[in-house]
Parts: C-alpha cells; structure tokens; sequence
C-alpha cells in the first residue's frame, strides 16, 4: 500500500472518530443522556411533553398542541373527568361600560398560559368517586314540587355542593376550581363573544329555564322548549360548544370559581375581581336550568357565600401542566 493510502485511512479514522465524541454513535445513542438532552435547545422532540401530565391523569390519543406539545385531551383516571386543552395566548376578557353589570366592567384583553378545562361540568358519578353517598336530590332548602324529577342521574351534573365540597373534589383529585379568567376563556375563546357559540342567543343550544321548567316564571322569555326541566346530562347541547370543546358553559348548572366575587369591583376597590385579597363571596358561572339567557352570558359572574348549596349550582375543574 503507497504511503498517501494509509495517510487517508488515517485522516478517515480521525474524522469518525471527532463525529462520534461530538454526536454519539448512530442508532446506540450516547451512555447517560436521554432524548430531551440531546433536542437542541428551543425545540422539543414529539410527545416528549406528556410528561407535563400531572400523576394520575393520563393522555387521550395522540393530539398535540403545535406550540407548547401537550396533549389537546386528558382524563383523570380514578374520576373518569376528561379535560381540554386551552392554549396560551390572549383572550378579551368582561363587556364594555354600558354592556352588562358592573361586575364585568371594563372589557379588557389578557393573557394566559396554557391549561386544562373539564369538557363537561363534572357529574354526580365522577363526583361519588369522591364521597359515594352524596345525595343530588337532597337540599336544607323546601322547594317547589318538581312532579318527582331527580337530580340523581350519573351523567347529570353533581349540585346541591357548595364551594367547600367543590374544593375538596378537587383536592382529593389533584386540581382546582377555575379562575375567572380561565373559565371565560374556556368559554368565549379569543374573540370576546357573547354565548359559547356566537353573539345570539339560541334556546336549542343550552339548558336554559324553558317551557318545560316546572319551577318556571311565566315571562316570554320561557315559552322556548330545549327538551329539559331541570339539569340535564352533561353535553346534551354538542352544537353549543366553545370554542375549545367545552360543553354546557352556558346553562345546565351554574359553576363554582377560584376567584373572591365583588358586585362593584372597580366602584369600590378599584382593583381587579381577581386582585380581591379576601371576600364574602366566590364567584359563580354560566347560568342554570333556572336562569334566563341574559345570565347565561359569557361574561357574567354572580356571586354566593362558600358554604351555600343548592339545585342549580355545581362545578367544572381545571388543571394546569407541570412546570418544563
Ligand atoms: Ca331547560
Ligand atoms: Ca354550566
Ligand atoms: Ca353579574
């Protein structure tokens, strides 16, 4: 062999070897470092960010945010609650002054990172995971005569729990009742509508209090027939969902929320619903099988004491990814 061969060889053998010391050798992968190591920094490798899914919730198929990687569905596995993604970005958030309550004054545009929403409020079998023997159908209150309806049904959603009960669940399960920002994100998205699916108001696509309402007014407003009396099961109206797939935010029952609630928040603290330090209210969302559509609006809180309860109030629950 001429000298200038074995030089080559020599050359060749160097230069293998300084590709390997810097990228490790094909198809064995470096001792010691894994797949997130070796994903240069700012990119992440597909799937790698279901490990942001907290213990004891599990993904559902292979959907992925494009930006953040999360899975777009979770499911709690010892509850059965399933959740949505809810991308970060901006959202427009309340009504303009002369719109609405003052509680929801002014409209104003935020951001939040990303999140997981119940697609559904949560029901009286996900909620009897928690405490078997809790009773839809059993209140302190003397209610009208309701013609022997029940409350009870397993895909009907959990009421007669008041903000106490709707936090312990979520202790127990390892999430948290909304913030208010959260909630009206889930359900007006990015455009600051007024209902989940648009601007007007349609009876066929909510719970709403309707002809069929055995607690009912006789105002016009009731004369609608959405098929229901009371609660029905969660996601009976599939053309009234938000703009992340999330199901009866508008009607069935009203949900609890993280967030202290001030009637006048700007009149008398001048500081933000979710700035109040402390309070005699939490807030609630959405509306019920008893309200009418001007409280079924996206943008409107109301407000109760922690340890109320009743027959039109239950609760939806979110869930935030571990940290990177
Ligand atoms: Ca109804
Ligand atoms: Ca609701
Ligand atoms: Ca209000």
């Amino acid at each position: 062999m001429r000298k200038h061969q074995w030089a080559g060889r020599f050359l060749a053998c160097i230069w293998i070897l300084a590709l390997s010391a810097a990228y490790g050798s094909p198809g064995s992968g470096r001792a010691g470092t894994t797949t997130s190591e070796r994903t240069p920094s700012g990119f992440s490798a597909i799937g790698e960010d279901s490990q942001r899914v907290p213990s004891g919730f599990s993904a559902i198929g292979d959907d992925l945010d494009p930006v953040s990687k999360l899975p777009m569905r979770i499911r709690h596995d010892k509850s059965g609650c399933e959740f949505v993604l809810v991308p970060a970005g901006e959202f427009i958030m309340g009504s303009p002054r002369g719109e609405g309550d003052s509680d929801e004054h002014p409209k104003k545009t935020l951001r939040l990172d990303a999140f997981w929403v119940g697609v559904t409020e949560v029901t009286n079998k996900q909620y009897r995971a928690f405490r078997p023997d809790h009773d839809s159908d059993k209140s302190d209150f003397e209610y009208p005569d309701i013609g022997g309806l029940s409350f009870n049904g397993d895909h009907q959603p959990v009421v007669e729990v008041s903000w106490d009960d709707a936090t312990a669940f979520c202790k127990w399960a390892g999430m948290r009742l909304p913030t208010e920002k959260e909630w009206e994100k889930a359900a007006r998205g990015t455009d600051g509508r007024t209902y989940p699916w648009g601007n007007s108001w349609d009876p066929k696509l909510a719970n709403s209090s309707d002809k069929n309402n055995p607690t009912r007014s006789d105002a016009p407003e009731n004369e609608a027939d959405d098929g229901f009396g009371i609660t029905s099961p969660v996601g009976s109206y599939p053309s009234g969902v938000s703009p992340y797939g999330c199901l009866d935010m508008a009607g069935n029952v009203w949900e609890w929320g993280a967030d202290w609630w001030d009637p006048n928040p700007y009149n008398t603290t001048e500081k933000k619903p979710w700035e109040i330090a402390s309070g005699w209210a939490r807030v609630i969302r959405g509306g019920s099988w008893q309200d009418s559509p001007s409280e079924h609006r996206t943008s409107n809180p109301w407000g109760l004491t922690m340890d109320y309860a009743d027959w039109k109030i239950g609760f939806r629950v979110v869930v935030s990814p571990k940290p990177n």
